[in-house]
């Protein structure tokens, strides 16, 4: 089975190779990454043979279309993925995530090749704080921020592929992961990363935004599981019922690294942030049996914690021209 995986030097990708490596021994694993400022190579380190990468843009036709003719499923994580720098500069997303969603599909239904599509919750905008809905596949998108309409118009481009093109094709929707590899910009990272470096944790607002954490390596084997046994043209919601507000996750990662719970800071909100995003996986559940193993937040945050420390050579080099972007706008 070959497999290209694009953004595979990026968080989720990356975990999702070395699982694959690990979870599937006739997988041959390509990885299409451009290598941005979230990829990173040492991500893919110790892999070995089965893993080939190639340094390319997936908006270059002619980069993508030989590698997708040579697999036979192409998984997309490929995406300028975070919302603070979709704020500060919207153009990149365009590109990357709608045009480059666009290259992936033609590349696919010239090849014949099935396709999987990887998405988040936030292209159905937030839910308020109080309502006990959940997302299911039936909520209409509402997407908010540039990052998240732009994720909205390429599942959109994915499911017209399916329906005019009969292109093969899947789509999940996660909600917020946490866990190894991922990119010291956002929340959790950051945090932890601070509190190394002997700075107080950054939390926007008053800290009530609610997000639904997930392990990555739940998310990844949720996406096997759909590869495996979802319907083509079908979408699925993946999360693990992990609602957290960010202030309790401030005062978990604070107690965990031996700090007072109460040690941190208010920073400027986000412009537009959502309030809360919650996920019904029951479609998930149903369709392949699917059930997450890192239901345990407080240990996987532990583990997490572990590693950033063990792996300071990983995110050290970023951690500076990080934090100078957020302290220039007061975050
Ligand atoms: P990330 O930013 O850590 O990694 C993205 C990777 O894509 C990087 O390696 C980068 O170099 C690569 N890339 C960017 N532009 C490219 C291009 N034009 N061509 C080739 N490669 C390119 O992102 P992530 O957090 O791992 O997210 C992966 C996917 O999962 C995204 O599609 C994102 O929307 C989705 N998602 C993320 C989360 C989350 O909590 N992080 C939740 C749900 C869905
Ligand atoms: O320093 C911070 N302080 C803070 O309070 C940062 C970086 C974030 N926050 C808040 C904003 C959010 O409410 O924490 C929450 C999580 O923020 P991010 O890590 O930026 O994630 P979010 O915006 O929720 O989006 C994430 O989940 C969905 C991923 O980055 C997306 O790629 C994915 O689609």
């Amino acid at each position: 089975m070959k497999v290209l995986v694009t953004g595979g030097a990026g968080f989720i990708g990356a975990n999702f190779v070395h699982q694959t490596i690990a979870d599937y021994p006739q997988a041959q694993v390509t990885v299409l990454d451009k290598l941005t400022y979230a990829g990173n190579l040492s991500s893919l380190d110790g892999l070995g043979e089965r893993v080939k990468l190639v340094v390319g843009d997936i908006a270059d036709r002619d980069t993508v279309d030989p590698l997708v003719a040579d697999v036979d499923l192409v998984v997309h994580f490929a995406a300028e993925s975070h919302n603070d720098n979709s704020l500060r500069d919207p153009s990149p997303f365009i590109q990357t995530n709608l045009v480059g969603t666009f290259q992936l599909l033609e590349a696919v239904r010239r090849h014949n090749v099935r396709y999987h599509h990887i998405s988040t919750d936030e292209v159905y905008g937030d839910l308020e704080l109080d309502d006990p809905a959940k997302f299911t596949p039936a909520t209409p998108y509402n997407p908010s921020s540039p990052y998240s309409a732009s994720k909205a118009g390429s599942d959109l481009l994915v499911r017209a592929w399916v329906r005019s093109f009969g292109v093969e094709a899947t789509i999940s929707n996660c909600s917020n992961n946490y866990g190894p590899y991922q990119h010291i910009e956002k929340f959790i990272p950051r945090q932890i990363t601070n509190l190394i470096d002997g700075v107080r944790p950054k939390l926007y607002g008053a800290g009530l935004n609610v997000r639904d954490w997930i392990h990555v390596r739940d998310h990844n084997t949720a996406v096997w599981a759909i590869i495996e046994k979802g319907r083509i043209g079908e979408t699925y919601l993946i999360g693990a019922d992990g609602e957290l507000d960010n202030k309790s996750v401030v005062e978990l990662i604070l107690e965990l690294m031996g700090h007072d719970p109460s040690d941190y800071d208010h920073v400027n909100d986000r412009p537009g942030h959502d309030l809360r995003y919650a996920i019904d996986a029951t479609k998930l559940r149903e369709t392949t049996g699917w059930e997450p193993r890192f239901k345990d937040f407080r240990s996987g945050l532990a583990d997490t914690i572990a590693w950033y420390r063990d792996n300071e050579h990983w995110w050290r080099a970023q951690k500076a021209e990080v934090e100078a972007k957020y302290a220039a706008q007061g975050q």
